[in-house]
């Protein structure tokens, strides 16, 4: 097939990428705008290189015309998370989500494949817009924590490194890592919560902050400077006693101080 034509064949799955990325990404910024802890913590994705879908349809006996329908990973979306109890949750978001339907799951977490890899998959038909009008596609989702994405991310490079032929010896050492994650994930939940509400009032306490500095920065040019200034040492006091709550009231009290001024701004233009 000419490159030319491959180009035309994984547009859609480029966009499929793009949007998923976005989409996921943003789940992340709305779980921490809202001071929430994000089961999420990244998203990457890829469209599967020609190179490599030639090598896995030669593989597996796949003829050329018949890729796009046997091949459910040209797109793909990795979604990493922090502990294995949010791999749980991210299903569920996908589960009840209205823009994806999903096809099939693997769960390769509780059923480790014989590599020692683990990871959550799953196919979900995602419908993409183009230039020739909406198409569905096939994107895979894997969804697996940070410790299993190290273990795969160097067992993967093993594989190409020794042509998916890897040593027994190399084999033996990587089959202990994967067992080592499964302790260190498990260890890792034990904290899951300490962590969540130490990374959420994080979370809480950045954003109150920035919002306070907003509102000054706006009052300068609506308030007398002489009140700004007082607002603003008030917020230093404040913030030095490191408190969340007066951090919370405070960026209350501010909110009405500055919407009395935008309120008083737009009866001054109305005259
Ligand atoms: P790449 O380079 O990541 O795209 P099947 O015949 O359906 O059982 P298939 O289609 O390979 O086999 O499905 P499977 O086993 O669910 O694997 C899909 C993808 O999961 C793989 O894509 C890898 O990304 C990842 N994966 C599966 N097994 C392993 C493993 O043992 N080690 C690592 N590091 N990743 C794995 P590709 O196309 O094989 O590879």
């Amino acid at each position: 097939m000419e490159v030319q034509l491959w180009r035309e064949i994984l547009t859609p799955y480029d966009l499929a990428v793009k949007e998923l990325i976005v989409k996921f990404e943003h789940l992340i910024y709305e779980h921490r705008s809202q001071g929430l802890y994000s089961p999420i913590e990244q998203v990457s994705g890829r469209v599967k290189t020609v190179a490599s879908i030639l090598d896995k349809a030669q593989k597996k006996n796949i003829p050329v015309d018949q890729i796009e329908e046997q091949f459910v990973d040209i797109a793909g979306i990795r979604i990493i998370c922090q502990f294995v109890e949010d791999i749980r949750k991210v299903v569920e978001i996908i589960r009840h989500r209205t823009d994806m339907e999903i096809v099939s799951e693997r769960d390769y977490i509780n059923h480790m494949k014989d590599s020692g890899y683990r990871s959550y998959h799953i196919i979900v038909d995602y419908e993409v817009q183009g230039l020739h009008g909406s198409r569905k596609i096939k994107v895979e989702i894997q969804i697996r924590t940070l410790a299993m994405n190290f273990w795969s991310t160097i067992e993967h490079s093993l594989q190409y490194k020794y042509k998916k032929n890897i040593p027994d010896h190399i084999r033996e050492k990587l089959m202990n890592a994967a067992n080592a994650i499964i302790v260190l994930d498990n260890e890792m939940s034990y904290v899951r919560s300490e962590i969540m509400d130490v990374q959420n009032s994080f979370q809480l306490h950045s954003r109150i902050v920035s919002d306070i500095l907003n509102n000054i920065q706006n009052l300068y040019g609506t308030a007398n400077e002489r009140e700004v200034l007082k607002i603003q040492d008030e917020f230093y006091r404040i913030y030095e006693g490191n408190d969340l709550d007066q951090l919370k009231r405070f960026s209350r009290e501010l909110d009405s101080i500055a919407e009395g001024y935008r309120v008083q701004s737009v009866s001054m233009e109305e005259l």
